[in-house]
């Protein structure tokens, strides 16, 4: 009993920071995050934000900053994709099929990560 306390404890301490998970979601051609728009997020670096059409039409979230490009495809509703933003400092996200949607993702250096 004491002792798997004790190795639960060493092993909490000798894991390093988990990356994080962010669910944003795209409605009425809007970022959404915890239900409400957003135009930044803050993330460290090794965090990953996972992207979920909840509209009933295409969205292609893309992002052509030098830091993280990517393109992560036409998705429709229901369908998710997901993204890792390994580097620090400020990633601008686009969406190609709306050009009005814009976010802008805040990485800080992570503890763990450069
Ligand atoms: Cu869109």
């Amino acid at each position: 009993m004491f002792r798997s306390f004790y190795i639960l404890l060493i092993m909490f301490v000798a894991l390093p920071a988990v990356a994080k998970e962010f669910v944003v979601s795209q409605k009425n051609t809007m970022f959404l995050f915890q239900g409400s728009p957003v135009e930044q997020i803050q993330v460290e670096a090794g965090d990953r934000i996972k992207f979920i059409n909840d509209d009933p039409f295409y969205h292609n979230i893309f992002s052509s900053s030098e830091l993280n490009r990517f393109d992560l495809g036409v998705f429709h509703q229901g369908e998710v994709r997901s993204i890792t933003f390994e580097r620090h400092g400020e990633v601008d996200l686009e969406c190609s099929i709306h050009p009005d949607m814009l976010l802008k993702v805040d990485v800080q250096q992570g503890a763990n990560h450069e």
